[in-house]
C-alpha cells in the first residue's frame, strides 16, 4: 500500500496555517537566544533512522503472542510497511534487516522495491542466538564465544554470510549482538569465553570490506541470567579495539542495568571515536523494547545531549547509525514507529537548543544552578511545531498518527493481507 501524493498535500491543507502560526512563535523565542531555526528544521529533516525488520508486526513476550492484523508476512510487505511510515514521517528511510529472519529472495527485486519507497539498507543483522533449522552445530551453550571450534566456527560462517548479503543490498555495517554467556556460576571459563569471542569477531572482521563498519552490541543479561560475554560497553570497546578501527560499539538504550548513566556513557565512547550504531527504544526495568521516549523522555533528552555535542565536537567519530530496536505487544506496530520516531526527534530538537556556550561559561565558573537551568530550559521548549515544518518541508504530515488513522492505513493492510498473518522474528 501506498499513499497518493495528493492525499498528503489535502491532508496537510487544513493543519498548515495553526502550523506557520506556531512556526513564527518558537522561531522568535529561540533566534532571540541566538539560534537558526532554519538550520535546526533542516537538521531535523536531514535526520534519519533505520526501521527494524523484526518491529513491523506484534513482538510478544515469552508468556504468549497477540497477532496483529495485517502483519507483513513477507520482506516486500516490510519494506512497504516501512515506506509507509516513511511516506507519513519522512525519518525512516532505511531498514535494518535481521538474517535468516529476512533473506532476500530476488536483490534485485527487493532492491527496486526499496529505491521505490526511497529507503536504504542500514546495517545488517546476524542471529546466532537461535539455532536455524537447517544447522548442523546448536547454540544452545553459546556461538562464537562457545567452547567447541566447530560451534565457533559455524556462528563465524553465519556472519560472513550476512556480510555478503548486505553487500547484495547495498549495506554498510553489520550488527553482532550475542546471547552467550552462562546462566550459572562456574558453567564456563570468563576469560576463555572472552577469548574466544574477540578471536571470532578478529575472524569475521578479517572478510569485512574496507568501507564497512562493524558495531559489537553489548547487553547486562538475558537470556542468560548470570553473566553474558559482552555484558557492558567497556567490554563491547575492548573487543571492537582488539578487531580493529573499522569495529565500533553499538548502544542499545535498553541494554543497561537500572540507572545507568547512558548519557556519560555515550560522551566516553565519543571521545574515543568509537561510538558506530544507535539502537532506540525505552524501558522501565530491562530491556523491554518499549517505545522511544514513553519512559524516561528527560534521560533521552540528556543522551541527545552528548549525542549532538558529539557530532560537533568528536570529529573522529564516525557518523552514526541510528535504529529503532522496538517490540510491540499492544500497540499497532506501525503506529508505535511513528511515535518512536517522534519522540527521537523531539529529543534532538532540544538537544539542538542547548547553547554550549553558555553551558561551558556556567562550568568553568561552577555555577551549578545555571547550569541546571541551561538544560532543562531548552528540554522544557516544545519544539513539535519544528519537527512539524521539517515534516511538511520534506513531503510528509504534518501530524504523522493522526494521518494515519484518518487515512484509515490498518484496515486496509487488514483488507490487503488478512486478520491472522504474522510478521517473522521473535
Ligand atoms: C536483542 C538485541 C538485538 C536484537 C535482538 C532481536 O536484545 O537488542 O539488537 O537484534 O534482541
Ligand atoms: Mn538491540
Ligand atoms: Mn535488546
Amino acid at each position: 500500500m501506498q499513499l497518493k501524493q495528493q492525499q498528503i498535500i489535502d491532508y496537510n491543507t487544513s493543519a498548515k496555517e495553526e502550523l506557520n502560526n506556531n512556526v513564527n512563535f518558537l522561531g522568535n523565542l529561540i533566534e532571540k537566544k541566538g539560534f537558526n531555526t532554519r538550520e535546526i528544521i533542516q537538521k531535523l529533516a536531514d535526520f534519519q533512522v533505520a526501521i527494524p525488520s523484526w518491529a513491523l508486526g506484534a513482538g510478544g513476550t515469552r508468556f504468549g503472542r497477540f497477532s496483529f492484523g495485517g502483519e507483513p508476512t513477507s520482506l516486500e510487505e516490510k519494506i512497504s510497511d516501512i515506506g509507509l511510515i516513511h511516506q507519513l514521517t519522512q525519518t525512516a528511510g532505511a531498514i535494518s534487516l535481521h538474517i535468516p529472519w529476512d533473506i532476500p529472495k530476488d536483490y534485485n527485486a527487493i532492491k527496486e522495491l526499496a529505491n521505490l519507497h526511497n529507503i536504504k539498507f542500514d546495517a545488517v543483522n546476524s542471529n546466532t542466538f537461535q539455532d536455524q533449522s537447517n544447522a548442523k552445530e546448536s547454540y544452545k551453550y553459546g556461538s562464537l564465544a562457545n567452547i567447541s571450534k566447530q560451534i565457533r566456527d559455524q556462528a563465524i560462517a553465519h556472519n560472513n554470510e550476512v556480510i555478503n548479503i548486505g553487500k547484495m543490498l547495498g549495506s554498510k555495517s553489520i550488527t553482532i549482538w550475542l546471547a552467550d554467556g552462562s546462566s550459572f556460576p562456574g558453567q564456563i571459563n570468563f576469560q576463555t569465553a572472552l577469548q574466544n569471542t574477540q578471536q571470532s569477531l578478529q575472524e569475521i572482521y578479517k572478510t569485512l570490506p574496507n568501507n564497512w563498519k562493524m558495531f559489537i552490541e553489548y547487553k547486562p543479561y538475558e537470556p542468560n541470567f548470570y553473566s553474558t560475554v559482552v555484558k557492558d560497553w567497556g567490554t563491547s570497546l575492548i573487543l571492537a579495539e582488539g578487531c580493529g578501527n573499522k569495529a565500533y560499539t553499538l548502544v542499545d538504550l535498553g541494554h543497561h542495568l537500572p540507572n545507568t548513566n547512558i548519557e556519560q556513557i555515550v560522551a566516553t565512547l565519543m571521545l574515543k571515536g568509537k561510538l558506530g550504531g544507535f539502537h532506540f527504544n525505552d524501558s522501565k526495568y530491562g530491556d523491554d523494547d518499549l517505545t522511544v521516549g514513553a519512559i524516561k523522555p528527560y534521560a533521552l533528552f540528556l543522551i541527545f545531549n552528548e549525542l549532538v555535542y558529539g557530532m560537533q565536537n568528536n570529529k573522529n567519530n564516525p557518523e552514526l547509525s541510528w535504529m529503532i530496536d522496538a517490540s510491540h505487544n499492544v500497540k499497532d506496530p506501525l503506529e508505535d514507529l511513528i511515535q518512536s520516531l517522534d519522540a527521537i526527534l523531539i529529543a534532538y530538537a532540544q538537544a539542538l537548543l542547548v547553547d554550549h556556550t553558555q553551558l561551558q561559561q556556567a562550568q568553568q565558573e561552577n555555577d551549578v544552578t545555571k547550569c541546571q537551568e541551561l538544560l532543562q530550559d531548552a528540554y522544557r521548549t516544545d519544539v513539535r511545531p519544528l519537527i512539524q515544518q521539517a515534516r511538511l518541508q520534506s513531503g510528509g504530515v504534518i501530524n504523522p498518527i493522526d494521518a494515519y488513522r484518518k487515512f484509515n492505513v490498518r484496515n486496509q493492510l487488514i483488507k490487503e493481507r488478512g486478520t491472522d498473518t504474522i510478521a517473522t522474528g521473535l
